[in-house]
């Protein structure tokens, strides 16, 4: 085998990581397949959070490497300003059938980051369109995670993530976020209590600033970043009620819950709700090449066509909007999902999911589990003077018995691949009470 190891580790300034922890104990993977991953010694690795949430098929299918394979000799690159190429076209109408109703124009982007700040932009390019410039105000959520650009963050509301860079985006304001342990610990799916009055905080923000300057509303269905957090039950409808009611437009971030996550191909049509854009990203490609988007609805995109005064529409676009190797990646993707049947099975897999969740309910130290489709979260109990502490014990400790968990603060969260096995479910509840057993 060729040697994969690194001659240093110095220059690779790794995102979201603590650098010299890292670089002192490195954790490495050099290959995947299926439901792992592989360290360089050959040691199998579960990977129980599908890479990182994207990786809905498992890694490295063939049809998929085929297609990108395929891409990269036939067409490597094409820009999409004025010049077409048809992958981006057909692709696009693909994510039209999948999508809800009418929400079938298709913008392309390289990230969920990207999808965040673009479905921003285009919700006030619309309002501007439609002769309600003065609709400027963007209201997302505490706790929410819209990536890391800066209209991201201003929507965003992790402190970590907004404290260190300035003022941001201006005209923002936030919904509370949802998670209330004390009423709706151990809640199995939605949970039961706060839905309308979280919603409700909508019109307080409305009755603060008047409608007539919010432009748009934008919220995970599902925060999955944060530390998964579920909509209580009539949550998102009553959002969207206020949201028509206001004349405000409603962004749902399915950049985690798209794809099948929660056995629906969108979170939208499992909760019956429809927004006016969905921001995508990461499951649109399997992630094997970046890639995500923002689908809008008809009467976004014809208003903003309509009301143009130069040629250009939309003052807004990447170099690689489209890129010829995503498109193709992106539409073997979804000949997997739909070869496959991925979403039913997701949601044929959603109850044994749940009951192995909730099966750590008596382990050391968890004070919560929350689960909804393919996802769950289990909340520690803070280390006294050490939060976060545990749960890093906890990632540790299962990487090196072979099940890769992701931690959030004191949360670890699951999103395995759609295509697991129920013994691998039972796997990775096994490892992860066997190292919450093991941590003080
Ligand atoms: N929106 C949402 C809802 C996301 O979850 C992004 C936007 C940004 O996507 P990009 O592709 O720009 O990273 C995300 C990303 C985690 C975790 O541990 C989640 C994300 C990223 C990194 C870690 O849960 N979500």
């Amino acid at each position: 085998m060729a040697d994969t190891r690194p001659n240093s580790l110095d220059a690779f300034w790794m995102p979201f990581t603590p650098n010299r922890a890292f670089k002192a104990d490195p954790r490495m993977v050099v290959r995947a397949e299926g439901m792992h991953y592989y360290a360089p010694d050959g040691r199998a690795i579960l990977d129980a959070t599908a890479g990182l949430w994207c990786v809905a098929a498992g890694h490295c299918r063939p049809h998929i490497v085929e297609a990108i394979r395929r891409a990269a000799g036939e067409l490597d690159y094409a820009t999409n300003f004025n010049v077409g190429s048809p992958s981006a076209f057909e692709f696009a109408n693909r994510l039209g059938e999948l999508l809800p109703d009418n929400l079938d124009r298709i913008f392309f982007t390289n990230s969920g980051s990207e999808s965040a700040d673009t479905s921003l932009k285009i919700a006030l390019a619309y309002q501007k369109a439609r002769g309600r410039a003065g609709k400027y105000r963007l209201i997302g959520r505490e706790r929410g995670y819209h990536g890391t650009n800066f209209g991201g963050i201003s929507v965003g509301g992790i402190v970590r993530n907004r404290m260190t860079y300035g003022p941001m985006v201006v005209g923002v304001d936030h919904l509370p976020h949802t998670l209330d342990i004390k009423r709706n610990a151990f809640s199995r799916g939605e949970p039961e209590h706060g839905g309308l009055e979280f919603a409700d905080a909508l019109e307080r923000i409305v009755a603060l600033h008047d409608a007539s300057t919010i432009a748009a509303v934008i919220v995970e269905p599902v925060a999955g970043s944060t530390g998964v957090i579920m909509p209580p039950k009539g949550y998102l409808k009553r959002l969207r009620e206020l949201c028509t009611k206001h004349d405000i437009l409603l962004i749902f971030d399915e950049v985690i819950t798209g794809f099948g996550r929660l056995g629906a191909p969108f979170a939208s049509q499992y909760f019956d709700v429809n927004p006016d854009i969905i921001t995508m990203a990461k499951a649109i490609t399997n992630a094997a090449v970046p890639m995500g988007a923002v689908a809008c609805s008809r009467e976004i995109y014809d208003t903003i066509l309509a009301n143009a005064d130069t040629p250009i529409e939309l003052f807004h676009g990447y170099t690689t909007s489209g890129h010829p190797l995503a498109c193709a990646a992106g539409i073997a993707t979804l000949d997997v999902y739909r070869d496959e049947r991925l979403f039913e099975r997701a949601a044929e897999l959603a109850p044994y999911w749940e009951n192995a969740m909730h099966s750590l309910r008596d382990a050391p130290h968890v004070i919560d589990i929350r689960n909804l489709g393919l996802i769950g979260g289990i909340e520690l109990e803070p280390r006294p003077g050490a939060p976060t502490a545990r749960a890093l014990e906890v990632f540790r400790k299962c990487f090196d018995a072979g099940v890769l968990v992701r931690v959030t603060g004191d949360i670890i969260a699951f999103s395995p691949p759609l295509i697991i096995e129920k013994a691998q479910i039972d796997q990775i509840v096994d490892t992860v009470r066997t190292a919450l057993k093991s941590i003080n």
